[in-house]
């Protein structure tokens, strides 16, 4: 029998089962730990069944594979960040946008808290939001005062498995719980001193909602490009991939080459600064990791 890992706490796994619609408790087979292989949320696996738990036997061939957050099979990612409190972090979502697009999952980018903002800063922060529409990303902007604007995640949802990702306090599980009536997951206010998140959510989580699976995960502070190296840094900039067609040498890094378009873009104010700036920042990162 086939069922997908909904959830996984304690070594503990709820998997459900499409054909019989059951929600089971199981365990894996105790093989597992020796091939270093331990199922996880997303999984598809075939099980026998038992009370009180039934057994995980098989883990089938995963489509991807995410260790922040934790989770396996996933057809679409929606990054959520935060306007203000904590602070809009384009550091941390131009790095994830990166990573989904060398994985080759499509990132929707959900900007969220758009209530907390003065007309300043509505004003600096849509021209922001823009440009990440204008070089192709979906962006939904979200305020829990206004229930509209989370319906507007719904269409999405149909027919995939999807995850929530961002830092924590970006209001991923309320977001959630206003998606579905049924879902009631503890939030928390962000500690205003260290302007971050609390870490409320500490599992991995998938729910039906919307026609489709949906998990919501534990906010991370740092995430590392595995297995990314320069040229894949430099593809997963969608707009420097486009640009970059027309820099004078192959496989160009936009650094310091001669006649490199991108950087050309940028003095001509088309590329954003701060993805730029990102950019640079994450080939450091990757280089510096290479040396090792
Ligand atoms: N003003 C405002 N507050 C929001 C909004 N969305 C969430 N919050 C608040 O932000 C705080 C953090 O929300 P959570 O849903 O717990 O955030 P999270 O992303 O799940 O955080 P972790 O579970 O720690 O990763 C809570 O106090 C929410 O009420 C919003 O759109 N506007
Ligand atoms: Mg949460
Ligand atoms: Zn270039």
């Amino acid at each position: 029998m086939i069922a997908r890992i909904i959830c996984l706490i304690a070594g503990e796994y709820t998997i459900y089962d499409e054909k019989t619609a059951q929600i089971l408790l199981a365990k894996p087979r105790g093989l597992f730990r020796k091939e270093n292989t331990s199922p996880k949320v997303g999984d598809i696996v075939e099980y026998e069944a038992g009370n009180p738990y039934a057994t995980i036997i098989k883990v089938y061939q995963r489509h991807n594979d995410f260790v922040r957050p934790p989770i396996a099979n996933i057809d679409q990612a929606f990054i959520i960040t935060s306007v203000c409190e904590p602070t809009l972090n384009l550091n941390l979502l131009d790095k994830m946008i990166s990573i989904f697009e060398f994985q080759r999952i499509e990132p929707i980018l959900i900007f969220s808290k758009m209530d907390l903002l003065d007309e300043k800063g509505l004003l600096e922060t849509t021209k922001i939001i823009q440009y990440y529409a204008q070089i192709g990303y979906q962006v939904i902007q979200t305020m829990t005062t206004n229930p509209l604007t989370i319906e507007k995640i719904k269409p999405f949802l149909q027919d995939k498995v999807s995850v929530f990702t961002g830092q924590s306090g970006v209001g991923k599980s309320s977001i959630m719980n206003l998606l579905d009536n049924q879902i009631h997951l503890e939030t928390a206010a962000i500690s205003k001193a260290l302007n971050r998140g609390k870490h409320t959510t500490r599992y991995t989580k998938l729910f039906m909602v919307g026609k489709g699976w949906l998990a919501d995960t534990p906010g991370f502070g740092t995430i590392e490009f595995i297995d990314m190296d320069e040229s894949s840094l430099a593809h997963s900039f969608v707009e420097f991939f486009t640009y970059g067609k027309e820099c004078k040498y192959n496989g160009c890094l936009h650094q310091n080459e001669p006649s490199c378009n991108v950087k050309k873009k940028i003095l001509e104010g088309k590329i954003l600064k701060s993805r730029y700036d990102n950019y640079l920042q994450f080939l450091n990162e990757i280089k510096s990791r290479r040396k090792w």
